[in-house]
């Protein structure tokens, strides 16, 4: 059994950021109600895949085991936009992406019974550097991306929890070849309960683990970044609409994170 990691409750924002920037990944405890969690999952299991938004819904007859995300929530119901900005996690998100940063995806995804470990993985490596840069302390990347993981059950380890390498996006580098470790530290689950967060930035290494359970994991990803890093909304080419019922319940700031911006460079 993989080792689990210890779940600080970090107080100030400051902490928030430094943990971010230092381990790669920042603890949100009981960041949403029990209320929230359970309006959360029951309108997961209500939302149907569209194959032309990029959704996926597999289930065990077709792939072996239950895979259903779908893209873009915030624009299914509007239970999902309070989500966009919760005010401890934006505030994290603001003050290391830009007062302007943007939300670039938000995914409500169920995984059943039977989904293999992942790979060891980065989400995105934006810049390569050598390490011995990296181990330079004058050098610090920008956080491009992040990824805030609600988890809507109690974690244990046969549910799959994420794991996360710690420090790791100071490697410069994703991992290649089936590498699992850096520098002798293997990945670490989080073993949270149900409504709580990890906001966490896109070079970090991590993967979610195999459902070795008898139960479905609920989890609510919201993808932010640094506003010229672009939206992801599909369908492409002019077909991602907006629905204008539920953007009118959007709050100026949710109006912002989704793409209602000032005009800046190249606008
Ligand atoms: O399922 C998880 O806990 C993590 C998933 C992940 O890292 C990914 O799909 O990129
Ligand atoms: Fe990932």
């Amino acid at each position: 059994m993989a080792d689990c990691l210890d779940l600080v409750a970090r107080k100030t924002l400051e902490q928030r950021v430094e943990a971010l920037k230092g381990d790669g990944y920042v603890y949100f405890p009981e960041a949403l109600s029990a209320e929230e969690v359970g309006a959360l999952r029951n309108v997961m299991d209500r939302l149907e895949a569209c194959p032309d938004e990029f959704d996926r819904h597999t289930d065990p007859s077709s792939r072996g085991f239950l895979n259903k995300s779908i893209n873009n929530v915030f624009n299914r119901d509007p239970v999902f936009l309070s989500h966009l900005d919760h005010p401890e996690v934006i505030d994290v998100v603001e003050a290391v992406h830009g007062s302007d940063c943007h939300v670039i995806g938000m995914t409500a995804w169920m995984t059943g019974p039977g989904r293999p470990d992942q790979g060891v993985h980065v989400d995105w490596q934006p810049l390569e550097l050598p390490e011995d840069v990296m181990d330079d302390p004058r050098v610090e990347l920008p956080v491009y991306i992040t990824t805030v993981h609600y988890y809507l059950d109690d974690i244990y380890e046969e549910l799959g929890p994420t794991q996360f390498i710690p420090g790791s996006h100071r490697a410069g580098r994703g991992p290649s070849n089936g590498e699992s470790s850096w520098r002798g530290v293997e990945p670490r689950s989080i073993l949270c309960s149900g409504g709580d967060a990890v906001l966490f930035r896109c070079e970090v290494w991590h993967r979610g683990t195999a459902n070795t359970s008898g139960q479905v994991r609920y989890l609510l990803q919201v993808h932010y970044a640094q506003r010229m890093i672009t939206q992801k909304f599909p369908p492409y080419l002019n077909r991602f609409q907006f629905e204008p019922a539920i953007l009118s319940r959007a709050t100026a700031r949710q109006r912002r994170l989704l793409g209602e911006h000032v005009q800046s460079n190249y606008d």
